[in-house]
C-alpha cells in the first residue's frame, strides 16, 4: 500500500512572482539585517510587527517541485496531494482572481504531469470573483488530470464565512462534480485573545490554537447554517484532524440541543446532528502529532475517513543539517500507536484511504 500525503503545501512560481513583487501582507521580500535577512514569507498582517515580525523564512523547499519530492524520498512517501498554501488567492483584487487562479492550477497541474503517480494537486479558487467565475474554474479543475478537489480557507465569498448562502451554488457544483473540499485555516483568532505578553511566545499561541479553532468555528457555521441538510453530498477534509471538532462534538451537539433560540425557530426538527456529517461528510487528516489526538479523531470519524498529513513544508526543523523532519515522525508514529495491533488500518490510514477516497492512480 502507498503512503500517500493528503496535507502538503506548495507556493507554485506564478504566485511566489506575485508576492515577490507586493510590499503589503502577503508578500515575499528579502531582508538584509540579522536576525531575520534572507527571503521572508509575511502572510498575515499582524506578522508585520512583534515577535512574528518578517513572518517566517522562505527557501526552496515553498516552491520547488523538486524538493518536494526530495523531501518525499527521504520520508518513504509514494504520493503527494498538493495545495497551495495560506492565504490563497482571498486577497486578490476581483478583476484579477480568476485568471490568477487558472494560471496557479495551471502550474499546478503541470508540476503533477511531471511526476506522474507521485503528485495529485487540489485547486485553488478565486474567492474574491463573482459566484459564476468560481463555478467555472471548479468545472475546469474538475476535467483536470491530477486535480482531486480543491483548498479552501475559511473566509468564503469576500469574507462572508462557510454559512454564507451565495456558497450555495458552489457547494452545489462540489457536490455534483463529487470534488473534495480540503478546509484549512489562516486567520486564526483575533490578535487581543493571546493576551499581553503573546509577543514573547513566537508564532506558538496562534498556530497551535488559533488555527484549529479558526476551523472548529468555520465548520460549525456550516453545521448550524444548515449546509449539510442542504448538501448531503458535500465532501470536506478538514485540516489539522478537524481542529478541535472531534473533541468538542458532544459538547457542540449539547448546546444546540439546549438552545431555545433554535428550538423556538423550528431549527432542531429534521436536522442532522455533527456526528453523522462527521461520519458521513467529513474527513480528517492525521497531522495532530499524538496518539490521543488521532484516536479522537478515529473515534468521531471513523478509521475509514482518516488520512495522513505531514504539512511540509511548514514546520522544517530548526537544526540545519537535520533531515528527518520530527513533524513526519511525530504524525506517523500517531498512525502507528493509535492503531498498535491493526497493521491493515495502520496501512489504510498511511495511504489506502487517500487512494480510495481521492481516486488517485484513476
Ligand atoms: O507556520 C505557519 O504559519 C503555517 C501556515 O501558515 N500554514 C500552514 O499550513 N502551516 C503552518
Amino acid at each position: 500500500m502507498p503512503v500517500v500525503d493528503v496535507h502538503t503545501h506548495i507556493y507554485p512560481p506564478v504566485y511566489t512572482e506575485l508576492l515577490r513583487s507586493r510590499d503589503k501582507v502577503p508578500y515575499i521580500r528579502s531582508f538584509p539585517d540579522a536576525p531575520t535577512a534572507g527571503d521572508r514569507l509575511v502572510i498575515l498582517p499582524a506578522e508585520d510587527t512583534a515577535s512574528t515580525s518578517r513572518g517566517r523564512p522562505i527557501g526552496s523547499e515553498y516552491y520547488d517541485i523538486r524538493q518536494k519530492i526530495a523531501f518525499m524520498d527521504a520520508h518513504k512517501i509514494d504520493i503527494s496531494v498538493i495545495s497551495l498554501a495560506n492565504p490563497w488567492l482571498d486577497w486578490l483584487p476581483l478583476d484579477e482572481a480568476a485568471e490568477v487562479a487558472r494560471r496557479v492550477n495551471d502550474d499546478v497541474e503541470r508540476m503533477c504531469e511531471e511526476y506522474p503517480k507521485r503528485l495529485y494537486a487540489f485547486g485553488t479558487l478565486p474567492l474574491s470573483a463573482s459566484v459564476d467565475k468560481v463555478v467555472a474554474e471548479i468545472e475546469r479543475l474538475s476535467t483536470m488530470k491530477h486535480m482531486r478537489g480543491v483548498v479552501v480557507g475559511t473566509a468564503g465569498l469576500g469574507g462572508a464565512d462557510l454559512n454564507d448562502p451565495k456558497l450555495d451554488p458552489i457547494y452545489a457544483v462540489f457536490e455534483r462534480t463529487g470534488q473534495t473540499v480540503f478546509l484549512h485555516p489562516h486567520w486564526g483568532l483575533p490578535g487581543e485573545v493571546w493576551g499581553p505578553r503573546a509577543s514573547e511566545y513566537g508564532h506558538v499561541l496562534p498556530l497551535a490554537l488559533g488555527f484549529p479553532l479558526e476551523t472548529t468555528i468555520a465548520v460549525n457555521r456550516m453545521l448550524l447554517s444548515g449546509v449539510w441538510d442542504r448538501f448531503q453530498g458535500l465532501n470536506v477534509l478538514i485540516a489539522h484532524s478537524g481542529g478541535t471538532l472531534p473533541f468538542l462534538a458532544g459538547r457542540i451537539e449539547s448546546c444546540v440541543a439546549h438552545d431555545a433560540h433554535l428550538k423556538h425557530g423550528g431549527k432542531l426538527e429534521r436536522r442532522r446532528d455533527l456526528w453523522d456529517v462527521l461520519k458521513k461528510n467529513i474527513y480528517l487528516d492525521a497531522v495532530i502529532y499524538s496518539e490521543v489526538g488521532l484516536k479522537t479523531a478515529i473515534d468521531a470519524s471513523g478509521a475509514d475517513r482518516v488520512m495522513f498529513g505531514t504539512d511540509h513544508p511548514f514546520f522544517p526543523p530548526l537544526d540545519t543539517g537535520e533531515t528527518e523532519w520530527l513533524s513526519v515522525r511525530l504524525n506517523t508514529r500517531a498512525v502507528q500507536t493509535a492503531l498498535r495491533d491493526d497493521q491493515e488500518t495502520v496501512e489504510d490510514v498511511m495511504g489506502g484511504n487517500a487512494v480510495r477516497i481521492l481516486k488517485l492512480y484513476n
